[in-house]
């Protein structure tokens, strides 16, 4: 395999990067069996950074026989919590370490700004390795009572070996969502990252190495969702998948695996995530919020506040601030100075997000501001607003991932809950009013994972994120994430009870 050699000299940030751009199998990188490649493309003027090694079925096969070993041989019940915590927090020592280079290669690879990879990617998806090294020695089963003669307990043993399948929009921080609690419990693992995005997960590689794990503990394939992504969700010997990405391929996740071993599945995919402001909100605050609730990251959140109601009350103010809020942001290079947002990762993307945009205007929304391509080359779209929407439109319906948000202006509180729920997703939801009992209450009654109360896009890694209905299965982050790695065993001994 070849190498991946890059200088930055911009603005944002200076330094280079080297790093192999193979498969990484038994803690070796290796040419895929096809000895094809993929081409990683810069999102920012659309020509080639590289190209990674692409994977096939087969490929899959050997990484899964590697961490299998892996788990036999010296991780699974090999290594102790407190080894298993050592080596995890090793990891979230040195992804400090390489902080500005795992930021730039996250920036150059998916087109967000240097500042926000920086400041939100690398620090989140360091603060979630440290998080489940802090759990991998915590890691406990009960012991229940029953009579006198009988003693039981349990134990919460690692499932073995494990598939994750991870998206582009956070390449790193949902390799981190996904590794930090498999590991902690004793897993090995066999990922995918996206083809559009592979880099960081790539350079992880050698962050792995450098932290100690034994070889085949991590094994990352990289390649396309049709052929490795298939493999690893159909794999008779891979007892986990954990998936992030479109509702679509979730549902051809499960399927594969109901059609193969039944393997345990935990999926986290789209959004169409309401953000209700009252009319007594804290008008600047909501703004600012409800501005990075659906313009973070370029709209590619999967709990991006999109649909945005407003109370009749504050709407023509709220609406003015908003705009000029979403007029300010600026679009450019992700590495120039002061730009908050960079192209959209793919000319794919771009493509889906504008014919959103073009089916609003067909619909009869109005386009308040926005709705443009920014620039010649790249994938850049400036800041959208939709007003007069109904409720039937697609652009009010469907996960757009793009910076395009729809405002709707309401007057009844019940009515409000009663289009935020009428959705198939139930990712997050917001709600921005000073009245604490009126804010807790409409939190309740939004059926969703996350309810935010004054804040949007606000994570962290010790409390559970995941979905309602159509938007997934299980919970990531926090201890409820450790529950998706462990298989619970009961022992039950006897002391005394005679047959
Ligand atoms: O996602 P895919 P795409 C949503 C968002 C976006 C849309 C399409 O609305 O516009 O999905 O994006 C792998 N078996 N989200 O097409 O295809 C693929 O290689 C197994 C929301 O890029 O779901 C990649 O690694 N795997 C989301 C991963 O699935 C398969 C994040 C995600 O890609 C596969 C991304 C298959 N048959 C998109 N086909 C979120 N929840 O945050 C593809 N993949």
């Amino acid at each position: 395999p070849t190498t991946f050699d890059y200088t930055w000299d911009t603005p944002a940030y200076k330094g280079t990067t080297s790093f192999n751009t193979g498969l990484y199998i038994g803690g070796k990188f290796v040419d895929g069996s096809n000895k094809t490649t993929i081409d990683v493309i810069n999102p920012t003027n659309g020509t080639l950074i590289t190209k990674v090694a692409e994977g096939v079925d087969a490929d899959v096969d050997i990484a899964v026989a590697a961490a299998q070993k892996a788990f036999d041989e010296s991780w699974g019940l090999k290594a102790s919590g407190a080894k298993r915590a050592e080596l995890l927090g090793n990891l979230g020592r040195l992804m400090d370490k390489y902080k500005e280079e795992l930021s730039a290669i996250e920036a150059l690879d998916n087109g967000k700004t240097f500042g926000w990879a920086y400041a939100v990617d690398v620090t989140f998806s360091t603060d979630t390795i440290k998080y489940f090294a802090g759990w991998a020695d915590k890691i406990t089963g009960q012991t229940i009572e029953t009579s006198q003669d009988k003693f039981a307990y349990t134990r919460h043993e690692p499932i073995g070996v494990v598939g994750q399948i991870i998206p582009w929009n956070f390449p790193l921080l949902m390799w981190a969502w996904k590794v930090g609690p498999a590991l902690a419990t004793g897993n090995c693992i066999v990922l995918k990252p996206s083809e559009f995005t592979p880099l960081t997960a790539i350079r992880m590689c050698g962050l792995i190495e450098e932290a100690g794990f034994p070889p085949g503990v991590v094994n990352i394939v990289t390649g396309y969702g049709n052929t490795v992504g298939a493999a690893i969700s159909s794999h008779m010997k891979i007892e986990k998948v954990a998936f992030t990405g479109s509702t679509l391929v979730g549902r051809k996740i499960m399927e594969a695996a109901a059609k193969s071993n039944l393997k345990n599945v935990t999926l986290e995919l789209g959004g169409k995530s309401p953000n209700i402001i009252f009319d007594d909100a804290d008008l600047e605050q909501a703004v600012n919020w409800s501005a990075h609730g659906i313009f973070w990251n370029h709209g590619q959140a999967c709990c991006a506040g999109s649909r945005i109601f407003v109370q009749a009350g504050i709407y023509d103010e709220f609406l003015k601030r908003f705009t000029e809020k979403a007029q300010k942001i600026r679009v450019g290079d992700p590495f120039g100075k002061d730009i908050d947002q960079g192209p959209q990762v793919s000319e794919l993307q771009y493509d889906r997000i504008m014919s959103y945009i073009d089916s609003g205007r067909q619909e009869g929304a109005t386009v308040h501001t926005g709705g443009t391509r920014v620039g010649t080359e790249g994938y850049f779209i400036s800041p959208t607003i939709f007003t007069d929407v109904k409720p039937d439109m697609k652009i009010v319906r469907e996960e757009i991932f793009g910076p395009v948000g729809v405002i709707i202006k309401f007057t009844d509180e019940e009515d409000v809950i009663r289009q935020a729920n009428d959705t198939v997703y139930g990712l997050a939801a917001a709600v921005f009013s000073q009245d604490i009992n009126r804010a807790i209450e409409t939190a309740h009654k939004l059926q969703a994972g996350t309810a935010w109360v004054n804040c949007v896009n606000h994570l962290q890694a010790p409390i559970p994120f995941g979905g309602y209905k159509q938007s997934g299965i299980g919970r990531e982050l926090g201890e409820y994430a450790l529950h998706s790695y462990t298989n619970v065993k009961a022992v039950h001994i006897n002391l005394g009870h005679k047959m």
